[in-house]
């Protein structure tokens, strides 16, 4: 996997402007811009895993070397949540694009297209699955498009919290999380999946699925 897979986590830079993604996923307009939920969203929230998931990691550490078992039990949880914060906000943001600049431009041929073809039947069928796993995710979570290793299929998979895809290869991860999409659109998921297909980065989806 990508340097985001290493201790300590490191909170990455946007390979993009706040206002970038708009206006699909927005800088607010009103009040002047004074804040945009993507900033909040990659700044504070991002920010946050990478913080939570360092201190968890140096307690293990500490834990391991008093030989602590409860204390290591313990950490399990804040571990396995904001590591897992880390590493999907880390491939989510990569997998946007501004539409300026590529977003929802699926390719009309190659690997990748071929693949969705055939297990999709086309980018619409696709769309619909990965839909499908987004809006049956009760509470929190992400819908991912994968790469299923074993059955060499893609599949539209869903994950609880901040679970990360373990077992795929995660080419699309969709955050299902209330912050990633509140300020914009409510409570209407409905629309904010309809307007996240228009900043895909299927140029980052076709180089991950060709290192699969
Ligand atoms: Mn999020």
């Amino acid at each position: 996997m990508a340097s985001f897979n290493k201790i300590p986590a490191v909170l990455p830079q946007l390979p993009y402007a706040y206002n970038a993604l708009e206006p699909h996923v927005s800088a607010t307009i009103m009040a002047r811009r004074r804040f945009s939920p993507l900033l909040l969203h990659h700044s504070k929230h991002h920010a946050t895993y990478v913080a939570n998931f360092n201190k968890a990691t140096e307690d293990l550490q500490a834990a391991t070397q008093a030989q602590d078992i409860r204390k290591q039990i313990a950490l399990q949880a804040a571990i396995k949540f904001n590591g897992g914060g880390h590493i999907n906000h880390s491939l989510f943001w990569e997998n946007l694009a501004p539409s300026s600049n590529g977003g929802g431009k699926f390719p009309s041929s190659g690997p990748l297209a071929d693949q969705v073809q055939k297990d999709f039947g086309g980018l619409d069928g696709l769309k619909k699955a990965v839909n499908a796993a987004a809006l049956g995710i009760q509470g929190s979570g992400w819908a991912w498009l994968g790469y299923n290793p074993t059955s060499k299929k893609l599949e539209a998979v869903a994950t609880a919290n901040q679970d990360p895809l373990l077992g795929y290869v995660p080419l699309v991860g969709i955050d299902m999380w209330e912050h990633a999409f509140y300020l914009d659109y409510k409570n209407v998921k409905q629309s904010y999946l309809d307007a996240i297909w228009n900043v895909i980065n299927w140029e980052t989806a076709a180089e991950r699925f060709s290192k699969a």
